[in-house]
């Protein structure tokens, strides 16, 4: 049998690596990383590893399936679509077009064959009602690029392999592999980074990360708006703002500086954990480092006040000159722009959820709201819900709730790969084909990336006959939809098209030579863009968004008081995880058990509890079952659990995860506790309280 080698980029999470995929005959028998990408120079984790067994998995579905009393049944695909496409329009015809929802996970984001086609079925559906992983995630970054810049992609990103001074608050990249920082291999450019300046991490944890800092400060959970408005008012002292660059383009700056500097930071040190003076060190050497920028990742957006923290990031790098800046940070001008003419650039508020009246954000309710607007009777009431990708049930706050709500739906279909926490309530699951029979371009994660690159990654093995790619089952079940409604459809063409169509209109690209790059092109490094792609309606940078200014008040009547005996609960990640869905691959879950609640050896003694002992942990909302293990990397009064555990319910058909031990953070996070201006989910500082489990 001949070998070959084929490549592509790793989908499974930012990085986006090169992936060198070897083949013996027809039969995929290893991976590596592809040492000829530019970008991600041979770079691989665990997890792109894993592929093998995702592609292997006995268990992953490749045919639609129908739940029946008598268990899953496979049904043709032309049956599939129409069951769907009659059912989402019979309730809708019940009960109103939001009563179909719709919920999007992470992978979507991932995959070509979703995120460039599920907008026109959501748009066909016409509901209020649509939900997505983004709104437990970066949703704060999204809307303070909204507010300030004029469109929710027009990020800043670090400019990690030029800056000589990083402060990074609530990230943890070297297991995460970096997040809004498509930078793969980052523990090698963070520790060239030390090598030629600093770094300084922010994290209630000694991380991975922290641990190959310069210098790393243990800050109280949710106690980051604080630290990031002592260092605006430091500056202020320091010396004038570095404006030069930003002349005629600022809006409002003055007013939010001075909204900043009236704040009252008395009891700083209480509510963040570091001393007034490690502070105002660290604003001196932001102010003094010729390049440097500022960084929070979901750390910082999955809290009370993860807007205001976004936006006073956004106003630190601003005021020392780094905004928009080699060195400092830059969007990435995409050669498939996902920015400008024809994009979603969001909106607020332009209506809001039935029950809580949260707003909207760019066409979005917070999916902390979902299972109410299941449960809640009236009109408007979801009766009927679509899932692609996502795992709700394990993934967002009060996940018990939703598990018992999707019990209640007239109909569910799912676009997944696994019969999952969430899918196993379907009444219909599409799986896609593998993602390696497809043509995929990035068109977010190139857009996190820390220099220009392009990848049109080509098929590596054919497409089965029997099975459907992505975006043949997002067609599909719009034009049964539309059928069944008497809609118009018009399914989009196919991907190498599209992607072709994409490169070809913006025209700042090759095309053949994108097409022919078996292992992407490198296009350099970030240049400033952003002063020239505002989309703000005054065309300049909005440094003082309305409803920020406005949120600085509930800010400042916050005493961030705890209750009594609690303890703060942070998560984690580790190498080999991904959120809730890979614990069925053997290469990712041997080896030690990763479940475990860490705590405090002070806080264990405090109770009465020992290193390895079985634990009941209570929050407002709910309570589990774990174990608990000794910790010398949180402070006292901080317990820390990864998501995406507790997969041991009825009917789930992933094997391997339902047979770990370890239960869901989000049995135990608030779906009340939000990021107010998003509506983002606050999953981290969640209150709890831990006692022994007698019996
Ligand atoms: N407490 C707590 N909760 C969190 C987080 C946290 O840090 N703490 N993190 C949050 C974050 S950042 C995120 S992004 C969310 C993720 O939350 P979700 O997106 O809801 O869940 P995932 O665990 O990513 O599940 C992805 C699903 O997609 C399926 N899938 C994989 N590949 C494909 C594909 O190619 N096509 C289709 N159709 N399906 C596929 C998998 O089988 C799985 O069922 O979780 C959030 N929840
Ligand atoms: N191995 C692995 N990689 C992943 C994923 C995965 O599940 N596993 N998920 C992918 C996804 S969808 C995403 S969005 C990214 C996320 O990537 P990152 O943003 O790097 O996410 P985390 O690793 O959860 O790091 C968040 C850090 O915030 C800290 N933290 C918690 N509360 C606070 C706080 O109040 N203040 C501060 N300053 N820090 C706090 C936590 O201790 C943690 O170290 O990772 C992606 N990569
Ligand atoms: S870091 Fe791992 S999971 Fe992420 S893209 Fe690279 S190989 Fe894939
Ligand atoms: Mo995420």
């Amino acid at each position: 049998m001949s070998s070959s080698h084929r490549f592509r980029a790793c989908p499974l999470c930012e990085a986006i690596c090169g992936l060198d995929f070897a083949f013996e005959g027809e039969q995929l028998t290893a991976i590596r990383g592809d040492s000829e990408d530019p970008f991600s120079r041979g770079h691989v984790c665990p997890k792109g590893n894993a592929i093998l067994d995702l592609e292997a998995d006995p268990e992953r579905l490749r045919l639609p399936q129908r739940r029946t009393t008598k268990g899953w049944q496979t049904l043709s695909w032309d049956e599939a679509f129409d069951y769907a496409g009659e059912q989402l329009a019979a309730v809708q015809a019940r009960h109103g077009p939001s009563a179909v929802a719709a919920y999007l996970g992470n992978p979507n984001v991932h995959h070509f064959g979703h995120i460039a086609y599920l907008p026109a079925l959501l748009r066909a559906l016409k509901t209020r009602n649509v939900y997505s992983a983004s709104s437990v995630d970066q949703w704060p970054h999204q809307l303070v690029s909204w507010a300030m810049y004029g469109h929710q992609f027009l990020i800043p990103i670090v400019d990690i392999d030029h800056t000589d001074y990083l402060l990074m608050l609530g990230a943890n990249p070297v297991a995460s592999n970096g997040s809004l920082l498509t930078a793969p291999g980052i523990p090698k450019r963070l520790k060239a980074l030390t090598r030629r300046g600093k770094l300084v991490v922010v994290d209630p944890r000694r991380t991975e990360t922290a641990e190959l800092a310069t210098e790393h400060l243990a800050i109280r959970p949710g106690g980051d708006v604080w630290l990031l408005l002592a260092l605006l008012q430091d500056l202020a002292e320091i010396g004038p703002p570095r404006l030069q660059a930003y002349a005629g383009h600022l809006q409002g700056f003055d007013q939010a500086l001075q909204a900043i500097v009236d704040m009252d930071l008395g009891n700083l040190q209480s509510r963040t954990g570091i001393a007034r003076e490690t502070i105002s060190t660290m604003a001196s050497e932001l102010h003094a480092a010729p390049r440097a920028a500022v960084y929070g990742r979901m750390g910082v957006s999955t809290q009370r006040y993860g807007s205001l923290c976004q936006w006073l990031i956004q106003l630190l790098n601003l005021y020392t000159g780094n905004l928009d800046r080699v060195g400092g940070v830059l969007p990435n001008d995409t050669v498939f722009p996902v920015t400008g003419p024809g994009t979603s650039k969001g909106h607020r508020d332009l209506w809001r959820s039935r029950v809580r009246g949260l707003p909207e954000f760019a066409g979005e309710l917070p999916v902390s709201a979902l299972a109410e607007e299941i449960l809640t009777p009236g009109e408007g009431q979801v009766r009927a819900l679509l899932t692609s990708a996502g795992n709700p049930v394990l993934s967002t706050p009060d996940g018990r709730e939703l598990d018992r709500a999707l019990e209640s739906l007239e109909f569910m279909v799912s676009i997944d790969i696994y019969v999952n926490e969430t899918t196993r309530h379907a009444d219909l699951i599409l799986p896609p084909t593998s993602f390696l029979s497809q043509h995929h371009l990035d068109l977010i994660f190139n857009a996190f990336a820390v220099r220009r690159i392009v990848r049109w990654n080509q098929p590596i093995y054919p497409q089965p006959e029997a099975e459907r790619a992505d975006w043949q089952i997002v067609n599909g079940l719009g034009a049964a939809y539309a059928k069944a409604a008497g809609k118009d459809w018009r399914g989009l063409p196919a991907p190498e098209q599209m992607i072709e169509g994409g490169l070809r209109r913006a025209g700042m690209v090759d095309v053949a030579s994108v097409r022919s790059a078996e292992h992407g092109l490198d296009l350099g490094p970030l240049q400033p863009s952003l002063l020239r792609r505002l989309e703000t309606d005054s065309g300049k940078i909005e440094c003082a968004p309305e409803f920020l200014l406005a949120d600085l008040q509930r800010l400042a009547a916050d005493n961030g008081s705890m209750a009594e005996g609690a303890l703060q609960l942070i998560g984690r990640r580790d190498a080999r995880s991904n959120n809730s869905w890979m614990h069925n691959a053997p290469r990712l879950i041997k080896g030690k058990a990763r479940h475990q609640l860490w705590m405090h050896p002070q806080d264990l003694e405090s109770r009465g509890l020992s290193d390895g002992q079985r634990v009941r942990v209570r929050s407002r909302i709910g309570q589990i079952d774990t174990e608990v293990q000794a910790s010398d990397q949180l402070q006292p009064g901080v317990a820390c659990l990864p998501h995406g555990f507790g997969h041991g319910r009825s009917d789930v058909g992933w094997s391997l995860a339902a047979a770990l031990p370890g239960a869901s953070y989000n049995d135990l996070s608030d779906p009340l506790d939000l990021d107010v201006p998003s509506g983002n989910a606050a999953l981290n500082g969640t209150p709890v309280w831990v006692e022994a489990l007698t019996g």
